[in-house]
């Protein structure tokens, strides 16, 4: 510990610290008496033992007021779960029967690690999870064979971790390779993220041209430039989101779906995380048909030049202009944003009132389908 430049000895005997909160607050791990291991937390040089009831103890991190750590009862136990002191109240338990590391905890109480499946006998099995709010989640959806492991976690909850030998960075749940998202042909390959700050800068390990290296990254992926016709919009483009999936060739499944919100002149811009390839590129808006552009070409920069014009008239967002529409048009017929009856969707050229000249543009789209 250093304050004001003076380095503070925090110990006078073997211990090894994991992690401080935003306060000063320590914790990390001692020795003491005969055992190796025993969780403890420093306030200010002050040293508390957290789980003196337990065999063994390990605290890995320390967030929002919560510490996690391991705890073995009983020598041999090989019961280990989040936490487990029940005289400390700001030490996380979860009581599950499988090893468990938490690596961070978010400013938000969120604790990231992984879970490790121990079968006696059998092969040992890693999965990256999240624990708030009393629930366990895999971050991997695919079970415990995924090999994943969660490492750091910042302030807008952007999880970091290794998946499979490859540094992977996890947002909302969504998957991405960190190798998707430098130059293809660096010599690079990303292998364990292990921190991200709240600018979305990570570290970690990798190699370069096969020698083992830290790494520090600034994440960017393939820039997606163009402009989508909201036709017949008698407003503004600007702020109307649009969703833009980038799929496979010839599937109607998104690798990737992106909300991107349009400027005044209809164009957008966003960085897509898979990697570089080709793709099918499509549009949907929320009364607007849907746009397909099969076999775009998306190089390690990105793609720009994109344009797609988009047909109105689909009040019900499925893809087909149909009575159904007719339906709630004329249900929002004469109605404002203040009216009961008011529906957004059905407001087409988005003027802010259902009237004629929304019914003139779905009765000359009568009968049009989006691409698939
Ligand atoms: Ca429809
Ligand atoms: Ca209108």
């Amino acid at each position: 510990m250093i304050v004001n430049g003076a380095v503070v000895q925090l110990s006078t005997s073997v211990g090894r610290v994991t992690d401080l909160d935003d306060n000063g607050v320590v914790v990390g791990t001692m020795g003491i008496g005969a055992q190796p291991d025993y969780a403890v937390e420093w306030v200010g040089t002050t040293m508390t033992q957290l789980c003196p009831t337990a065999w063994l103890s390990t605290a890995t991190a320390i967030g929002a007021g919560k510490i996690a750590g391991s705890v073995e009862m009983n020598a041999g136990s090989g019961v280990w779960f989040f936490g487990g002191d029940v005289s400390h109240p700001n030490f996380i338990m979860t009581l599950d029967p499988f090893y468990d590391t938490i690596s961070a905890i978010s400013p938000d109480g969120t604790a990231v690690g992984w879970q490790e499946d121990r079968i006696v006998g059998g092969p040992t099995y890693w999965n990256a999870v999240s624990y708030a709010n009393g629930t366990l989640t895999f971050l991997d959806p695919t079970g415990a064979g995924a090999a994943s492991w969660a490492n750091g976690i910042n302030r807008s909850e952007v999880v970091v971790g290794e998946k499979q030998g490859h540094a992977t960075r996890w947002i909302n749940g969504q998957q991405a390779d960190l190798n998707n998202l430098i130059p293809t042909g660096s010599g690079w390959t990303l292998v364990e993220a292990k921190a991200i700050n709240d600018s979305g800068v990570i570290v970690g390990m990798g190699t370069l041209n096969g020698v083992s290296r830290p790494f520090i990254l600034t994440p960017v992926g393939r820039l997606v430039t163009g402009t989508v016709d909201l036709q017949n919009l008698a407003t503004s483009p600007a702020g109307w989101q649009v969703t833009i999936d980038l799929r496979t060739p010839a599937s109607t499944v998104p690798l990737e779906s992106d909300v991107v919100a349009l400027d005044p002149n209809g164009a957008f811009s966003y960085y897509a995380s898979l990697p570089a390839g080709v793709y099918d590129l499509s549009v949907k808006a929320a009364h607007w048909l849907r746009r397909t552009l099969p076999g775009q070409t998306v190089s390690d920069a990105g793609i720009s030049g994109l344009a797609l014009t988009l047909l109105d008239g689909d009040v019900n967002g499925d893809n087909s202009i149909s009575l159904a529409d007719f339906g709630l048009l004329r249900a929002a017929y004469g109605s404002t944003p203040a009216s009961p009856n008011w529906n957004a969707n059905a407001d087409l050229n988005g003027d802010g009132t259902v009237g004629l000249a929304d019914f003139g543009i779905l009765r000359a789209h009568f009968g049009q389908q989006g691409d698939p």
